[in-house]
């Protein structure tokens, strides 16, 4: 098989750029985009910023008090997140995204994986021009900048993406993709959190390329069978993930606040298993297969993530979504400092396929 060639596109300073396209005055001052708890005014987090404000030092998570001290004595301006208005200037991009690509995978409000082989006919020289191109068309047609990765899978695309923003691209073809990473902290690998990099940082661990040379036995050792195995090819660029659609519309998942604040997984999965038996409802009316399997949480500062697991074939019983849940619990667990308000789980990437059936592209994977 060719290479393939994948594209992170990541929208820059997203929550703040939308709010400087509908009021284009803001530009040149610092723009905080901020969820205001309503305890007191000033009480509450900063979502974003756009870059001036970043200047002074404010950074996405920090209390908005600490953001104003700041920029105090700057033209700033606060603003409220408009969740509503950002879905629709995001909508608006990823649709134009999804036209550039054989596949298209969006992850988060602001981000989305595209896989862009057939369109650069496997050559990475052509990806330049074409990444260019899309910037353009999405500039001119609803006037937002993003930054660009590009790489042999999702892994080095996510990282080339990092390198370099504001509206950036990076291209890391597959001959530079160890040098490219040698060098980097073992943060810059997705998954790779405080707590693991400090983990690391113990044995010694700091650069990828120091990580690429652990064996595999004393990375299981240390962090047991899925993640020792992930740290172990990730820290040599290997990724075989597949770019896929996880479109809102072909998902099941429901999401709750918890009793009570918490970080305990027994908990969280005991709000999980009743929404899993809801979802469960749902799915078996469809009389297909998943193959995806996701979680989301909103932390007590009211900052939100998800993520989600492919499973290495479709499935349809309950079990698998329980067992996929809690490894992304305990993943995410171990990385979130925060206690968690509210918490979802969902599935996706239906199928009609039968569970039992032998996929020939998995078995060409594992072989
Ligand atoms: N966000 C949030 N709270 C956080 C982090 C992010 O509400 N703690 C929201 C606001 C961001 C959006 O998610 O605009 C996307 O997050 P990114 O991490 O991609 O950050 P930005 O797009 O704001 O900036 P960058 O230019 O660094 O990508
Ligand atoms: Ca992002
Ligand atoms: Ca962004």
């Amino acid at each position: 098989m060719g290479n393939r060639v994948v594209m992170l596109v990541d929208f820059d300073y997203f929550f703040a750029q939308c709010e400087e396209l509908r009021n284009p005055s803001l530009k040149d001052n610092p723009v905080v985009v901020g969820v205001y708890s309503g305890r007191t005014e000033e009480s509450g987090a900063v979502s974003t910023s756009n870059y001036i404000a970043r200047k002074y030092g404010v950074k996405s998570g920090m209390p908005l008090f600490l953001a104003k001290r700041k920029l105090d004595g700057t033209d700033s301006v606060f603003l409220p997140v408009d969740h509503e208005y950002y879905d629709q200037i995001s909508d608006k991009i990823m649709h134009i995204l999804s036209s550039y690509a054989t596949t298209y995978e969006q992850v988060s409000v602001d981000e989305a994986y595209l896989d862009v082989t057939e369109q650069v006919e496997g050559r990475f020289e052509k990806a330049k021009d074409y990444a260019q191109k899309i910037k353009v068309d999405v500039k001119n047609k609803v006037g937002v900048s993003f930054t660009v990765g590009v790489g042999p899978n999702k892994l080095i695309a996510k990282i080339a993406c990092d390198s370099q923003k504001p509206d950036g691209l990076t291209i890391i073809t597959p001959d530079e993709v160890t040098c490219f990473l040698s060098p980097l902290p073992v943060g810059r690998l997705l998954g790779v959190g405080h707590k693991i990099s400090a983990r690391m940082e113990d044995i010694g661990v700091k650069t990828i390329n120091y990580l690429a040379s652990v064996d595999i036995q004393k990375m299981v050792a240390l962090f047991g069978k899925a993640f020792g195995v992930y740290f172990f090819n990730a820290a040599r660029g290997f990724d075989n993930e597949p770019v896929q659609e996880t479109g809102e519309a072909e998902t099941i998942g429901r999401m709750g606040t918890l009793k009570e604040d918490t970080r305990d997984i027994s908990m969280i999965m005991e709000k999980i298993d009743e929404q899993i038996d809801d979802i469960y409802r749902e799915f078996i009316l469809k009389n297909q297969s998943f193959r995806l399997v996701g979680i989301s949480t909103v932390l007590t500062n009211l900052s939100g993530k998800s993520c989600s697991k492919t499973l290495d074939k479709p499935a349809k019983d309950k079990e698998t979504i329980h067992k996929a849940a809690f490894e992304l619990f305990e993943k995410y667990l171990a990385e979130a400092e925060l206690e968690i308000r509210r918490v979802g789980v969902r599935i996706g990437n239906f199928t009609k396929e039968e569970p039992n059936q032998k996929q020939l592209t998995s078995f060409f994977q594992s072989s």
